[in-house]
């Protein structure tokens, strides 16, 4: 789909900052890098009352996956129960055991997910300057591999933009800059440090749920929506990961410029910011509205898939 009044990437993003070759001609784990022993042991002094929040979303949800538009929602298939031993055809094993067993069949970015840093490009090329042919029949280079092996520990902000805007959920297209991020950090009474892992939240997917299929007509997710300052603030601030509750963590569509997902080009490509996103943070910011503490412990590893253009994952925050 080309539209010749859009930019294409390599000329919107031609002066954006990269950080290829900050660590080295062979990383694949980008601004994981900024999360050392050191990040890791702060981190843990977050813990105080010990309560855990998982923000994983349910795969095979009867109510409905939200998936990006062309994907489809995993099929979990039963290949064992017990009605298998009602005749003669589940397997015989000594002792008599029966088992359940199933398959799913599912993109690995149809739920809550971590990006490989190989996951988007242009221009030819992805994170660290690795060739695109390196994608051709799965990722050679900067797969999900690296960064499943790394895992991601830290101290995470919640940054609820919905409640700071007084809304249930954000609307459909309504974007917000960094500034608006620290803005609502300073409503919110916490502090926004160097290497934090960002959460926001705008709870738009509750939308899903309650449209149905017109959740997906003129789809246009509400994100973060690019300028040069706020990519330069991403640089600066050395943030290691994005983590969202939408299906793709940026305004889907740059109004400025009608581009589809500059961000993820502009930051994951070109900074190596890894994505998690569909993450469930509604009983983490309820809990953040009730005691006033938006910052915690925060740890991740998607599913180690060798090639994986991304991961299922459910990270989890302690407090
Ligand atoms: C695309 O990049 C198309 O989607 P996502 O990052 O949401 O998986």
């Amino acid at each position: 789909m080309t539209d010749s009044t859009v930019p294409p990437l390599d000329e919107l993003l031609k002066d954006s900052p990269t950080n290829w070759g900050k660590w080295g001609p062979d990383d694949e784990v980008g601004g994981l890098n900024y999360l050392g022993p050191e990040q890791v042991v702060a981190a843990a002094g977050l813990i105080s009352s010990g309560k855990v929040f998982t923000l994983q979303r349910l795969i095979g949800d009867p109510k409905g996956d939200p998936v990006w538009p062309g994907r489809t929602p995993a099929e979990r298939t039963q290949i064992l129960d017990e009605s298998n031993w009602d005749g003669d055809d589940g397997p015989a094993f000594p002792g008599g055991l029966h088992y359940a067993d199933d398959k799913i069949n599912a993109f690995l970015q149809g739920s809550t997910q971590y990006d490989a840093l190989g996951h988007v490009w242009y221009g030819g090329q992805l994170w660290n300057g690795y060739d695109a042919r390196t994608t051709i029949g799965g990722l050679d280079k900067a797969s999900i591999q690296p960064i499943a092996e790394r895992g991601v520990v830290g101290r995470a902000v919640l940054l609820d933009m919905a409640r700071f805007r007084g809304k249930e959920t954000l609307a459909a297209a309504e974007t917000y800059t960094h500034e608006d991020l620290l803005a609502c950090a300073e409503a919110q009474g916490v502090e926004l440090r160097k290497r934090d892992i960002l959460i926001i939240r705008t709870n738009y997917l509750q939308l899903f749920f309650e449209l149905g299929d017109k959740f997906y007509e003129g789809f246009c997710e509400p994100g973060l929506v690019y300028s040069p300052e706020l990519v330069q603030w991403f640089a600066d601030m050395e943030i290691p990961n994005l983590v969202t509750d939408t299906i793709a963590n940026e305004v889907t569509f740059d109004p400025n410029n009608g581009v589809a997902l500059v961000l993820h080009n502009a930051l994951m490509r070109n900074l190596g910011v890894t994505l998690t996103e569909i993450a469930d943070l509604e009983a983490l910011a309820a809990d953040c509205a009730e005691d006033g503490r938006y910052e915690f412990f925060y740890a991740a590893a998607p599913l180690k898939v060798a090639q994986g253009s991304g991961a299922p994952v459910n990270p989890i925050a302690i407090k």
